[in-house]
């Protein structure tokens, strides 16, 4: 084992588990976020191991019950906010990561770190928090955006700005269909916004 080296299941047996797991769209998700995060890692130098385990466990919770994702928050003392509560999809994330740690035999906290904000991101994320989180947006299946090809193309230059350009579109999404933003999602952008001034 090298020094970057982390250790888990290996790669090739998560992914045959995902593909069983997941509905056939969201494997597919799940490859295009793993192989963008590589990318990004690559062009900010660093782990690409790192992001790959990431960038493919990040949703592997999202076939979960609900009942099942609050009680394994519970079993692992993970606080469950309200928001979360009301919005039980949220929870993919947090219980995505102890998913992970649990079934996956994921021991690195940095990878459980990107797992654990991927949907809202939180103030001072890690730069695998970050690219995890922008991954997660752009990669090549999506089609959900018209800023989409803009976005790609910033996420190269600037993960910053491409934070605050995915969290300011998020924000406005929900604002516009009303959803209820989790105090987390809007936190982060105010923290990023202010970074950037
Ligand atoms: O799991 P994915 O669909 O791949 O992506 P994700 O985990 O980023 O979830 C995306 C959804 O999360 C998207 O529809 C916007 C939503 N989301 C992000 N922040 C918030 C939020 N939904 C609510 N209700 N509140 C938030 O603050
Ligand atoms: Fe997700
Ligand atoms: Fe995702």
């Amino acid at each position: 084992m090298t020094m970057t080296e982390t250790f888990s299941m290996d790669v090739k047996s998560i992914k045959k588990q995902l593909n069983k797991e997941l509905e056939d769209k969201r494997y597919t998700h799940t490859l295009g976020v793993m192989d963008t995060a590589m990318l990004l890692a690559s062009c900010y130098g660093i782990s690409t191991q790192k992001a790959q385990l990431a960038g493919l466990l990040h949703d592997c919770a999202k076939k979960m019950k609900d009942k099942d994702s609050i009680s394994l928050c519970e079993t692992c003392h993970v606080e469950i906010t309200d928001v979360e509560k009301r919005n039980t999809f949220l929870l993919h994330a947090k219980a995505g990561a102890e998913l992970a740690r649990i079934k996956y035999h994921v021991d690195d906290e940095e990878i459980l770190s990107a797992i654990r904000c991927h949907t809202t991101g939180k103030p001072d994320m890690t730069i695998l928090d970050k690219i995890i989180f922008i991954a997660d947006y752009i990669e090549p299946n999506r089609s959900h955006s018209e800023r989409l090809p803009y976005l790609r193309k910033l996420a190269f230059q600037d993960l910053d700005e491409t934070l605050v350009q995915i969290l300011h579109d998020t924000l406005l999404y929900l604002k516009e269909k009303g959803g209820e933003i989790d105090p987390m999602t809007k936190e982060t952008y105010d923290y990023y916004i202010k970074e950037r001034n």
